[in-house]
């Protein structure tokens, strides 16, 4: 039995080598699951989030069903908002909705910092989680500026993000102040979990691939490199995860990643050539849950296969476990990770990023 220190997944997210890869799914808590349907029945979902027990519980029902190498705490990413005071409500079907979109910048002054007294109830649900869990490691999380600016501005989910992006272009000083208080907010709110006994933390910027290179870097990366270099400070691994991000994955390792997420559109040994010698995360495609085993189990395995390179790997899908997914998929799919070892060489175990255009993972097997 490993200790919590030396576990699969802080081993890999500290850029080791381990004895095998570790997984986990991103939310994998949740509507896949009929123990979770049930313990939600009837009872909110910012309800549950301020609810220690049902955190407790809820993040416990996928480590228990799958074995899975890591717990990531059940809320969301817009429950710090409401913490803090913004009239938000997550509507089932929808996602956030908030009731007065923030477009000046009295809207974001008028937004509270947070402090740890908003969020008693999280210190409570971490606590009693880090109980539970031994040597599995919870990793705490928040959102990231630019995906929460999002929901903010546009009052909800959206697409093109226009909204939000026409701020950024055009009210550079209203961005700005709204990115700050964003990062303060998830600064603090990654430390309250921190402290409470989270072992890792995840940025989540899923919505970031909305933005080209130039205006990521100008207008976003420095937001949430004040965000990753305040997680820094408390000593553990930091995951930088965002969707539709291929060509932003260099940009995301450089502001403060311990660990690049991949999202499933980017084959991972391409990933990998662009990280800066990072550990990353990653990379099946959700709906390969819904192939034959054997079809799941064989992309799995070139994913497994393509992670040894880099310096560190998590096994995870290349976004959120789709609520359709069948939960006896995702356990085939833990034992096929978790009992995966390699059968030959590594064709690139060099410490040095291998180069974009590297070629695939099985070339000198
Ligand atoms: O495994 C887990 O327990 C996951 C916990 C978790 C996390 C990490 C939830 C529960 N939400 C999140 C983060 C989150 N929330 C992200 C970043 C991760 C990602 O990209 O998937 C985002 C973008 C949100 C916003 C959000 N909340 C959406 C997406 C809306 C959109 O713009 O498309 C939705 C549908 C929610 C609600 C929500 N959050 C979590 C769950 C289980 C649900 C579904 C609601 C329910 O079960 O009632």
């Amino acid at each position: 039995m490993s200790t919590l220190a030396d576990s699969p997944f802080l081993q890999a997210a500290r850029g080791e080598q381990g004895e095998r890869t570790p997984v986990w799914f991103m939310r994998q808590a949740g509507r896949s699951l009929p123990e979770y349907l049930a313990v939600r029945e009837g009872v909110g979902m910012l309800e549950s989030c301020m609810d220690p027990e049902l955190v407790v519980e809820i993040t416990l029902q996928p480590v228990r069903r799958y074995g899975v190498d890591a717990a990531i705490f059940f809320s969301d990413i817009v429950l710090p908002l409401k913490a803090v005071g913004v009239d938000l409500d997550i509507k089932p079907g929808v996602g956030p909705v908030i009731a007065d979109p923030v477009r000046t910048l009295a809207d974001v002054e008028a937004i509270p910092d947070l402090t740890a007294d908003h969020v008693p109830f999280i210190t409570e649900a971490v606590r009693g989680l880090v109980g539970e869990l031994g040597s599995t490691p919870l990793i705490g999380f928040a959102g990231a500026p630019f995906t929460v600016a999002s929901y903010l501005v546009e009052g909800g989910p959206s697409k093109d993000h226009a909204r939000t992006k026409a701020m950024m272009f055009g009210a550079p000083d209203v961005w700005d102040a709204l990115m700050r208080k964003i990062a303060g907010i998830a600064a603090e709110y990654l430390r309250v979990q921190v402290e409470a006994g989270a072992s890792a933390v995840q940025l989540f910027d899923s919505w970031a691939g909305a933005l080209t290179p130039r205006d990521y870097a100008a207008s976003v990366q420095p937001h949430s490199a004040r965000v990753l270099a305040a997680a820094g400070e408390l000593g553990v691994p930091r995951i930088h995860f965002g969707v539709g991000t291929g060509n932003l994955l260099g940009l995301m390792g450089e502001a403060g990643a311990d660990v690049v997420g991949v999202d499933w559109r980017t084959p991972l040994d391409a990933a990998i050539g662009q990280v800066g010698g990072r550990a990353v995360q990653g990379n099946l495609d959700p709906t390969l849950v819904f192939a034959p085993t054997e079809v799941m189990l064989e992309r799995a395995g070139e994913v497994l296969e393509a992670g040894r390179a880099a310096p560190g790997h998590i096994f995870n899908l290349g976004h959120g476990v789709i609520p359709a997914t069948d939960p006896d998929q995702l356990k085939r799919l833990t034992e096929f990770v978790q009992s995966w070892r390699p059968t030959s060489e590594p064709s690139s175990s060099s410490p040095e990023p291998s180069p974009p255009s590297s070629p695939g993972p099985s070339a000198s097997a």
